[in-house]
C-alpha cells in the first residue's frame, strides 16, 4: 500500500532575469524532498514553474527591448535548462501565461469575488516594483526596501480589493492552534507579531491601461490581476482545479518550499484567499534562509553577486553542486555560498570519505575475492555496523520530516565514517595475506559493500547520478528507500565492477593540491597502518588515503634514499651551478650532477655523507650522465644545506 500523498512545490520564478544559485538552492531541496518521498513509498507530485506577469517582468522585456511574450518564453526556457542541468526531477513545470492557469486564476478570482470579499477602491501608497507589493513606511532602510536596488514610487490609483482584514482573527487563531504550519518557528512567530495589528485589504487588481501585461479580471476586464493573486493560484492551476484526480489526490497534502522574502505572501495573502474561496489550506510553509554573495548580501540578480548554477555543474558536476546546497547550512539559515566552500565540502565528504571507501572495498573484492562478493558471517564488529545500518533509514526520514535535511545527510555521512572507521579496525589487506582468513575476508568486504549499498540508497535523492553510478559499480541496480534500505539484500556472488570509476575525483584549486586537511583526519583520526600491513594499492585512480598531497606508505618506499661518500668533486666547465661529483653507495660507484656550486665549493664536498635517491632514472646533464639526485634544504630566502650524516655512516645505508 502506498503511503500518503506528497506534493511539493518551489515558488515559481521571476523571469525578469536568469536563473542563479538562491533560487537552484530552494529547487535543490524541493527536489530532495520529492524524490525522498517517491524513493520512501509515497505518490509524489512535484511542482515547479515561471511567474511571468507583473511589472517586474513586463519592464524589464521592454528593458531588453523585446516582445514580451517571446522574452518570457526565452528566460522561462533557461530556468527549464537550469533544472535539466541539476537533475531536477519536476513532475510539472507551470508557466502564469499558460491558459489552463488562467482558466484557473478567473476561477479562484471569481469564488473570492462571490464570497462578497472584493470592492473597488482607491489607494495610495508606496509600491516596491522589486517585490511586487505595497509597503510600509516602517519597511524601508534609507529610503528603500533592503533587498532592493531602487526605492518605492508613490502610487494612488483605483483598484479592486481583497478584505483580507476580515482573515486576520482567523488566520491568527490558525497559527496558535497549528504550530508547526510555519516552518522554522522564527516565522510563525513573525507572522503573529504582524497579525496582532490591522493588516488592512490587498489590492489585487491594476488598471490594464498602466500594465497590459497580466490576467483579466472575470468581473472587470479593464483591469488585470495583481501579480501575486495570479501567482500563488499557480500551486491549485498546474493541479487542474478543480476536476482534475491530481488536485483531489495532491491537494491539500502540500508542502510550499519557499525563501524568507516571500513569507508573507504565502502565510497572509493565500491562506486568506484559500479561505475566501473555500479551498483547504496547505500543510506546511516551509522558510528558507538567505544564501548571500561574495560581498555578504542576499544573493539576488538586482544586486550582481550571484554564482551561476549552470558554471558549477559544468565545472564540479551535478551532484557535487546538489550535496554542497544540501548541506550548505541547516534548512531555515542565512548563510554564505562560494565556490571554495563548495570544494572543501566536496572533498571532505564525497572523495575523502565516501569515494576512498568505494574504491579501497572495490579494489580488494577485485584482487582478492575475484571480483565478486562472498557471504556473511558477522561478527560482533559486523553486528556493531548492521545495528547502525538497521536505524539509519528511520533516522533519516525523522530528521526528514522536521526539516533537518542538512543533519540527514551528515547522519548518513556519520554511517559512511564509521565504515571507514570499522575497515580500518578489520585491517581485510591484512587477511587477504593469510589463507584461514578467507571468512572474515569475506565477511568484511560484504560488510564494507553493504553498507556502501545503504548509503547509496539513502544519498540518491540528494545524489541521483553518482549513486546510481555507486550502485552499478557494486554491480546493482537503483533501490528504493522503501525496499532496499535493509540490511543484507545484496546477494553473495554478485559480481561488481571490474574496473570501476573514479567516482568522487578530488578537486584541486586551481591545478594545485590542496593543503585541507583530510576528513579522516578532521573527525576522526585514521589509525597508520604499519608498513607491513599497508593496504595494497588500488587498482584505478585514487591512492588509499585520498589527498593529493599526501602519499602512501607504498609509495614512500618506492623511493630508495641511501647514504652516500662524496670521493671526487669538480666544477662543471661553463656552468656557475653544476657540481659533478663521483660518490661511492655501498659497492657501487656512482656520477652525480648536482646544482649547488652556489654555496659549497668543489673541495668542501670531498669525505662528506650525503643522502641521494639512489633509484631516479638517470638524466643527462651538460652531457654528463647523473646518475641520482642528492637531498638538500633550501628556505625561503634561498640558503642551502646538504643533508649529512656522521662520516662513520657506512656508505650505502639506507634511509628510512
Ligand atoms: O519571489 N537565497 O520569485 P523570485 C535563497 N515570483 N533563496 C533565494 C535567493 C537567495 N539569495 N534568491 C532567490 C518570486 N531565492 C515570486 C514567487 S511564488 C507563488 C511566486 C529563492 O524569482 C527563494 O526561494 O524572486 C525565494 O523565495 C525565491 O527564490 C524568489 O524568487
Amino acid at each position: 500500500m502506498s503511503k500518503a500523498p506528497c506534493y511539493v512545490t518551489t515558488p515559481i520564478y521571476y523571469v525578469n532575469d536568469q536563473p542563479h544559485v538562491g533560487h537552484a538552492y530552494t529547487t535543490v531541496t524541493t527536489d530532495f524532498l520529492a524524490r525522498w518521498h517517491r524513493s520512501d513509498g509515497h505518490d509524489t507530485w512535484f511542482l515547479t514553474g515561471t511567474d511571468e506577469h507583473g511589472e517586474k517582468v513586463n519592464n524589464a522585456a521592454a528593458g531588453a527591448g523585446e516582445d514580451t511574450q517571446a522574452f518570457v518564453d526565452r528566460v522561462s526556457g533557461r530556468f527549464r535548462d537550469a533544472w535539466q542541468a541539476l537533475d531536477i526531477s519536476q513532475d510539472d513545470f507551470i508557466r502564469t501565461t499558460e491558459e489552463r492557469h488562467k482558466r484557473v486564476v478567473r476561477a479562484i478570482l471569481q469564488r473570492i469575488y462571490d464570497a462578497g470579499d472584493v470592492y473597488f477602491g482607491e489607494y495610495e501608497g508606496l509600491y516596491s516594483v522589486g517585490q511586487e507589493r505595497y509597503v510600509g513606511e516602517d519597511e524601508l532602510v534609507d529610503g528603500k526596501l533592503p533587498e532592493d536596488r531602487d526605492p518605492p514610487v508613490l502610487r494612488r490609483e483605483a483598484n479592486w480589493f481583497f478584505r483580507m482584514e476580515k482573515y486576520r482573527e482567523w488566520l491568527r487563531e490558525f497559527l496558535e492552534a497549528n504550530p508547526g504550519w510555519i516552518h522554522p518557528a522564527g516565522y510563525r512567530s513573525e507572522m503573529l507579531g504582524l497579525l496582532r495589528e490591522p493588516v488592512g485589504d490587498l489590492s489585487i487588481s491594476r488598471p490594464r491601461d498602466r500594465l497590459p501585461w497580466g490576467i483579466g479580471l472575470p468581473w472587470d476586464d479593464s483591469h488585470v490581476a495583481y501579480v501575486w493573486c495570479d501567482a500563488l493560484i499557480n500551486y491549485v492551476s498546474a493541479l487542474g482545479y478543480p476536476d482534475d484526480p491530481r488536485y483531489h489526490t495532491f491537494w491539500p497534502r502540500t508542502w510550499h518550499l519557499i525563501g524568507k522574502d516571500i513569507l508573507r505572501q504565502h502565510a497572509m495573502f493565500w491562506p486568506t484567499m484559500l479561505r475566501s474561496a473555500g479551498l483547504p489550506l496547505p500543510q506546511r510553509i516551509l522558510v528558507g534562509g538567505y544564501l548571500s554573495g561574495s560581498d555578504g548580501r542576499k544573493m539576488s540578480k538586482s544586486l550582481d553577486n550571484v554564482l551561476d548554477p549552470f558554471e558549477l555543474a559544468h565545472r564540479y558536476g551535478t551532484d557535487a553542486v546538489r550535496y554542497y546546497l544540501l548541506r550548505i547550512f541547516p534548512y531555515g539559515n542565512d548563510g554564505s555560498a562560494g565556490e571554495a566552500g563548495l570544494v572543501e565540502r566536496y572533498n571532505a565528504d564525497l572523495a575523502n570519505d565516501l569515494g576512498n571507501l568505494v574504491s579501497r572495498s572495490l579494489t580488494l573484492v577485485n584482487r582478492h575475492l575475484g571480483g565478486a562478493i562472498g557471504a556473511q558471517r558477522p561478527g560482533p564488529a559486523e553486528r556493531e555496523v548492521q545495528q547502525h545500518a538497521g536505524g539509519l533509514a528511520g533516522a533519516v526520514r525523522s530528521s526528514i520530516a522536521r526539516m533537518r535535511l542538512n543533519g540527514a545527510l551528515e547522519e548518513i555521512m556519520q554511517f559512511v565514517r564509521r565504515l571507514n572507521r570499522y575497515f580500518n579496525d578489520q585491517q581485510p589487506w591484512a587477511l587477504a595475506k593469510d589463507p584461514q582468513a578467507r571468512e572474515r575476508l569475506e565477511t568484511v568486504l560484504y560488510t564494507a559493500v553493504e553498507g556502501l549499498r545503504i548509503a547509496a540508497v539513502l544519498l540518491e535523492p540528494a545524489m541521483p547520478v553518482k549513486t546510481a553510478a555507486l550502485l552499478s559499480a557494486l554491480g546493482l541496480q537503483p533501490q528504493s528507500v522503501r525496499d532496499g534500505a535493509r540490511w543484507g539484500l545484496t546477494p553473495p556472488g554478485t559480481r561488481v565492477a571490474a574496473n570501476p570509476p573514479a567516482l568522487f575525483p578530488r578537486i584541486d584549486v586551481g591545478g594545485r593540491p590542496r593543503n585541507a586537511k583530510p576528513a579522516a583526519q578532521r573527525s576522526e583520526p585514521k589509525p597508520a597502518e604499519p608498513p607491513q600491513s599497508i593496504p595494497p594499492k588500488p587498482m584505478h585512480e585514487e591512492p588509499a588515503v585520498n589527498d593529493d598531497n599526501l602519499i602512501t606508505f607504498d609509495e614512500f618506499g618506492r623511493v630508495d634514499l641511501r647514504v652516500a661518500e662524496v670521493l671526487t668533486a669538480e666544477r662543471v666547465p661553463k656552468t656557475d651551478r653544476l657540481l659533478q661529483l663521483g660518490i661511492r653507495i655501498g659497492d657501487e660507484e656512482r656520477t652525480v650532477v648536482a646544482g649547488i656550486a652556489a654555496w659549497y665549493e668543489a673541495e668542501q664536498m670531498v669525505g662528506r655523507k650525503i643522502i641521494v635517491v639512489a633509484n631516479l632514472k638517470p638524466a643527462k646533464l651538460r652531457g654528463i650522465v647523473s646518475q641520482g639526485m642528492l637531498l638538500a634544504a633550501e628556505d625561503d630566502d634561498g640558503n642551502l644545506a646538504l643533508l649529512e650524516v656522521p662520516r662513520d655512516t657506512a656508505s650505502g645505508a639506507k634511509v628510512k
